[in-house]
């Protein structure tokens, strides 16, 4: 197995038509459909999404203008008010799926629950008044850091309910990166549980709440709420800390909608990037429900029958879009597990499956390579009958792992829907259309509606046909991100003008390489920033090498990814020491631990080689070209002219 070259990708041929069976019952059932909704929508992209807003959503009071563009800040449907809360669950109570599944939870020892509408109606409205009781109000920020559990969507829904904008952070994150974001938000109040299962263990998640707040780092932060999940000994600090269930013990269940402005920020959520810091990526209230609802309903083809079971977690954006908001927001049934995959329980998605007979599975390649390693004995000795689509995300899929997962998963029958997005843009952006798009393995295919793409090169010039270039997007959409949070000359610098603005035309730049190909298909290659993407987990060189550098024997790190078959990528790091350390394995080792500390288990190194001087060129810039060479253990290619010392590669090679 190995991840998509070009020259793979250009040899790929086969396509995979719908079945007529699949077309037939889809909401966009042919090519031509396609062809004219795409086609009407990029005529007059603002009455295309204005329509879709009027019929799909809920709204307290309708908006005045569909879009107001000052490139590159955009407003969506300003003067409207909503609450996606409110359209999530309040709007289905009077129909039907008053007593449907909403929410089934499978938890990692086995426990399993389900809420119906009304079920979690009531305890969203119910945590929403701890929320208010504990002083929260519209606009404060609410840090969650918490496991798979139920509470986590119902604290973000409660939060969105009374319009406190949440900061979810990912349960993985160390407890420095926690508080780097906390203060970043200046988080009011923070939700997280006790511990949290991840494979076979447990992440003591209230220990790194106070770690990360402990000598009143984060003075914001003025109360902590626990939902117990694991059991075990914690510290309850009197005044600051509260158990979820107590608060919520006879707490009222009345806690109508805030009735929200369109543009009111919904969440926070923080993403890499290649310089400095994580980026506090901004999301609003109205543009980003029509986005998440309109791309979960098309792509997915999203019956009501639909047992949908998306297999992120709700710390990264796609647990946000596409478990939580997206599924409730259609009236869907969202299913949320606890577990990873691993070999000591190679059959447990399998069960999942089975056992609540999912229609719609949505999981990552650094999954499915896993589930390839464990070996196919185990999907098959369960019963996938049920499974109608199959959808793909966060780094491009390997045609390998395309064709096992359509034979082995989806038993030749299911359409692979493989969606290329990004936290920035809330929701799928180029998308098969399941009934209506024939699929190629490894390409994402076409824009969803409304998405006008392309690739450019660096002038922003169109690039021909299966010529590699960037990436972009050219005109806004309704989940676009608004800003970087405190930082909106970040949000102008990073997306809208690494591609100088041509004609006052500004575009969106992804940070993604991709080629077009003769049929307009997108062929998505990978990062063209500092950016690496280990297991479908998005990560910044910079941050590590920062992390790496805190560490008192480092004196210059420069981080790199080196191709890896099952996790895509994985962090490779050089190292020069400072003054009298020298090289060790245990220094290796404590290296290693140090990152884990200051980042996260994500951002482990898997090698850190030593060296005595890094590969830079005259003016100081370190080649990461050449490291990445030399990383995945290739010949240095291209143009060394402009390295400084070229006696560094040769020692580099060795590592000292
Ligand atoms: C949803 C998510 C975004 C980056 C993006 C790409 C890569 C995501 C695909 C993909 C190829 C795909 N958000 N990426 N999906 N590459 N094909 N279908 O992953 O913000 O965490 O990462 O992930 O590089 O820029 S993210």
């Amino acid at each position: 197995m190995s991840e998509p070259t070009i020259e793979s990708i250009l040899q790929e041929k086969r396509l995979f038509p719908p079945t007529p069976e699949f077309s037939q019952n889809a909401q966009i059932q042919s090519l031509e459909d396609y062809q004219q909704l795409y086609d009407k929508a990029k005529a007059d992209p603002e009455k295309f999404w204005a329509d879709l807003a009027e019929t799909q959503l809920h709204w307290f009071q309708k908006w005045d203008t569909v879009l107001d563009w000052k490139p590159p800040f955009a407003k969506w449907f300003d003067g409207g008010k909503m609450n996606i809360s409110y359209n999530c669950l309040d709007r289905h109570l009077t129909t039907w799926r008053r007593n449907k599944a909403a929410l089934i939870w499978e938890g990692e020892p086995g426990d399993s629950r389900t809420f119906t509408y009304a079920q979690l109606h009531r305890e969203v409205c119910q945590f929403a008044n701890v929320l208010k009781q504990l002083g929260v109000k519209k606009g404060d920020v609410v840090g969650i850091y918490m496991p798979m559990i139920p509470e986590a969507a119902i604290a973000m829904l409660a939060c969105a309910r009374i319009g406190a904008p949440h900061s979810v952070v990912f349960g993985g994150f160390s407890a420095e990166a926690l508080r780097d974001r906390l203060i970043d938000g200046e988080a009011k109040l923070v939700i997280t549980a006790d511990g949290g299962w991840r494979k076979d263990a447990i992440v003591p998640l209230k220990a790194q709440v106070d770690k990360a707040l402990s000598n009143n780092s984060v003075p914001s932060v003025t109360n902590v709420l626990v939902v117990k999940r694991t059991q075990q000994e914690i510290q309850m600090e009197p005044g600051r800390d509260h158990w979820w269930h107590d608060l919520q013990q006879g707490i009222s269940a009345d806690c109508p909608a805030e009735p929200m402005d369109s543009e009111d920020m919904l969440f926070i959520l923080y993403t890499s990037g290649s310089t400095g810091k994580p980026k506090g990526v901004v999301h609003t209230t109205a543009g980003y429900n029509l986005y998440t609802h309109m791309t979960l309903q098309w792509a997915f083809d999203l019956k009501d029958t639909d047992v949908y079971w998306c297999t992120a977690d709700v710390g990264w954006i796609t647990g946000h879009s596409y478990i939580v908001y997206g599924p409730l927001s259609n009236g869907a049934t969202t299913l949320m597990y606890e577990g990873a995959p691993r070999a000591s329980n190679p059959g447990a998605f399998w069960d999942v499956i089975e056992k609540h007979g999912v229609n719609i599975f949505y999981t990552a390649p650094t999954a499915i390579r896993a589930f390839i390693k464990m070996g196919e004995q185990h999907p098959k000795t369960r019963n996938l009958s049920s499974l109608r689509l199959l959808g793909t995300v966060g780094e491009p899929i390997n045609p390998e792992a395309w064709m096992w997962y359509h034979r082995v998963i989806g038993g030749e029958k299911c359409p692979i829907v493989d969606t290329w997005w990004q936290t920035e843009t809330a929701g799928f952006m180029i998308t098969p259309l399941p009934g209506a798009i024939p699929t190629k393995p490894g390409s994402a295919t076409l824009p969803f509606p409304g998405i006008i793409a392309d690739i450019v090169d660096l002038e922003g010039n169109t690039v021909p046909d299966n010529e590699g270039g960037y990436l972009v997007v050219r005109h806004p959409w309704p989940g676009m991100m608004r800003t970087v949070y405190g930082d909106p000359d970040r949000f102008r610098r990073t997306y809208w003008e690494h591609i100088p603005p041509q004609d006052g035309k500004y575009v969106y730049f992804a940070g993604d390489g991709a080629r077009k190909d003769e049929d307009g298909y997108f062929w998505v290659m990978g990062r063209v920033d500092d950016v690496i993407n280990v297991a479908g987990h998005r990560l910044g060189t910079m941050e590590i090498e920062s992390a790496l550098v805190s560490h008192p024997a480092v004196a210059e790190a420069a981080v790199v990814g080196k191709p890896d078959e099952m996790k895509g990528e994985e962090v490779f790091a050089f190292v020069t020491l400072e003054g009298d350390h020298t090289p060790s394995e245990e220094l290796v080792k404590e290296l290693k631990k140090h990152v884990v500390q200051e980042i996260g288990a994500i951002a482990r190194p898997g090698e850190i080689r030593f060296t005595d001087a890094l590969p830079k060129t005259r003016s100081g810039k370190i080649m990461r070209r050449l490291l990445r060479n030399l990383a995945a253990g290739q010949e240095v290619a291209g143009d060394t002219s402009t390295l400084e010392d070229m006696g560094v590669l040769d020692k580099l090679r060795e590592g000292v």
